[in-house]
C-alpha cells in the first residue's frame, strides 16, 4: 500500500493510493454539501506572509525553510491559514460577499521531531484543509458549527465513530477547537469521555442556526477532553464511574475558532453596512486524509482472527477473484477471465490474483489486503456455482447472477 521513501516519508502504491482517493472524494463531496467551494493552494510559500503574522519564528523547527536562487526565503505549508487570509483579502472587500467557506485537499509538511507509525504522523501528509471568514462571531460560530456537522457525517461515512472532544488550540490559537477521535489502543492521543457520548446521532440542517446549535450543545454536555483538557475532578464530578471511559484515540479531524487572529495581522478586513471597516472572523478545520487510511486499518484490522475488511465505498477492490494456478492447467485462470468480464460489465471493481502462490497463501494475503469480497476457484468449483465469501463469513456457492446481485445490493446499501 505505501513504502517508505525516507524517514517520514512516504511513496503511494497501488493499493494505498486507491484507497486514499476513495477516502478524498467522501471528504470532498461533504464539504461541498454545506457550501464550501474548492480551491487550490501551492505548496511552497514565501516567508513574507508568515512574518506579517507573526509565526514565522513561532512555528520553529517544525516549518521545513528552503531558499530559492534568489536567496528568497520560501517554506513547504504546514498548513495554510495565511495564504487563505492573503487570497481573502485581495478578492474580498465587502460583508455582502460573507460568508465565505473555502477548502483544498493538498499536501503539507512538517518535521515532526518523533514521524512515527508510518503514516499516522509522518513529515509530508495529505490533508484537506478548510478556512471559514464571516462578519461577525455569531456567524462565524454558525460557520464552525456546520463543519462540526460536516465532521459528524464524513466519518460516519467512513464508517469510523469520531467522537468530537475539547481540544487545545496550539500554534493554530484560538479559544473554540474540538479534536476528532476514534477508538484505537495505538492511538497517541489519552482521551477521557463519557460512554453515553457513543450513542449519539449526528442529525442536523445546515441551513438553520439553532438546529447545529443544538447538535454541538448535545455533544458538549458530556465530559469528553484530551490530555491536555483534563480536570481530574471535574471529570469524577461529571461522570458516574460506570460511564467514565479513559482510553487512547486517534486524531483524524480537528476544528479551530479564532476570530481575527489572522485577518487583524494581514489587514484582511472588509465594508461594513454603516460604512466603516472591521476584520472578518475566521475559522481553520482540518481533516487528515492521508492518516486516515492508517486510522481506518487500525480501526477494522481483526487481530484474532488476522483479518482485516475495508468499507466497501473505500476498499481498493470491491472483490478479488483468487484462482488456484497450476502450471501445466490454465482452466482456472480463463475461468477467472470469464468472470471478471461479467463483473466488469456490472461495475464491480475486481481483481484477479493471478500469481503462481498456492491458495492458502492468497486467501490469508487477501485477508489481511482488506478487499471485502472474495470469489475462490479452487479444484472443487465444477459446474455453475463458484465459492464466494464475504470476508468475516462463511463460503456460499452461487451461480455469477446470484453473485452479482449481492454485490449490488452491497453497494445500493451503501
Ligand atoms: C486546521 C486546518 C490544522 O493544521 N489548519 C488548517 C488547522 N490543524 S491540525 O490539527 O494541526 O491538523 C489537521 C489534521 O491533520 C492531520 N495531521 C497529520 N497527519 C499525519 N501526519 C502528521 N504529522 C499530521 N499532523 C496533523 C491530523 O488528522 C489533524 O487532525
Amino acid at each position: 500500500m505505501i513504502k517508505q521513501s525516507s524517514a517520514g516519508i512516504y511513496s503511494w502504491l497501488p493499493l494505498g493510493f486507491k484507497v486514499m482517493k476513495k477516502i478524498e472524494k467522501i471528504v470532498r463531496e461533504e464539504q461541498n454539501k454545506i457550501g464550501a467551494q474548492e480551491i487550490l493552494m501551492p505548496t511552497i510559500q514565501s516567508s513574507e506572509i508568515w512574518k506579517e503574522s507573526g509565526r514565522y519564528d513561532d512555528y520553529g523547527d517544525e516549518m521545513l525553510r528552503i531558499k530559492d536562487r534568489q536567496d528568497r526565503e520560501m517554506l513547504y505549508g504546514p498548513t495554510n491559514e495565511e495564504l487563505v487570509t492573503d487570497i481573502f483579502r485581495s478578492s474580498i472587500k465587502s460583508y455582502k460577499s460573507l460568508p465565505q467557506l473555502l477548502y483544498h485537499i493538498q499536501w503539507k509538511f512538517r518535521d515532526e521531531v518523533r514521524p512515527r507509525f508510518g503514516i499516522m504522523r509522518c513529515r509530508e501528509f495529505y490533508m484537506k484543509d478548510a478556512y471559514s471568514f464571516d462578519l461577525n462571531d455569531d456567524e462565524a460560530v454558525f460557520s464552525y458549527n456546520k463543519f462540526f456537522l460536516s465532521y459528524l457525517k464524513t466519518f460516519k461515512r467512513l464508517e469510523l465513530t469520531a467522537i468530537p472532544m475539547a481540544a487545545d488550540t496550539g500554534p493554530i490559537g484560538g479559544n473554540l477547537s474540538h479534536e476528532f477521535i476514534i477508538l484505537a489502543d495505538t492511538g497517541e492521543s489519552k482521551i477521557f469521555t463519557d460512554k453515553r457520548i457513543f450513542d449519539l446521532d449526528s442529525e442536523g440542517s445546515i441551513i438553520e442556526k439553532k438546529s447545529l446549535e443544538n447538535l454541538r450543545k448535545k455533544y458538549e454536555r458530556f465530559y469528553s477532553v484530551t490530555d491536555e483538557k483534563f480536570d481530574k475532578e471535574e471529570f469524577e464530578k461529571e461522570v458516574d464511574k460506570e460511564n467514565r471511559l479513559i482510553t487512547k484515540g486517534i486524531e483524524v479531524g480537528h476544528i479551530f475558532y479564532f476570530g481575527d487572529k489572522y485577518s487583524k495581522a494581514l489587514n484582511a478586513a472588509v465594508d461594513l453596512p454603516d460604512g466603516k471597516k472591521d476584520y472578518v472572523k475566521m475559522g481553520s478545520y482540518g481533516i487528515g486524509v492521508s492518516r486516515l487510511v492508517g486510522a481506518i486499518i487500525e480501526a477494522k484490522y481483526d487481530d484474532k482472527k488476522e483479518i482485516m475488511k475495508w468499507p466497501l465505498s473505500i476498499a481498493p477492490y470491491e472483490l478479488a477473484i483468487i484462482p488456484m494456478i497450476n502450471k501445466n492447467d490454465t482452466s482456472t485462470l480463463e475461468k477467472a477471465s470469464k468472470i471478471l468480464k461479467h463483473l466488469e460489465n456490472n461495475n464491480i471493481d475486481t481483481i484477479i490474483d493471478d500469481t503462481d502462490e498456492n491458495l492458502s497463501s492468497k486467501i490469508k494475503k487477501f485477508n489481511l489486503i482488506g478487499v471485502p469480497n472474495q470469489i475462490i476457484i479452487g479444484k472443487k468449483s465444477e459446474g455453475d456455482t463458484i465459492e464466494f465469501k464475504e470476508i468475516g463469513k462463511d463460503t456460499q456457492n452461487l451461480t455469477i447472477e446470484q453473485i452479482i446481485k449481492i454485490l449490488t445490493e452491497q453497494k445500493a446499501n451503501n
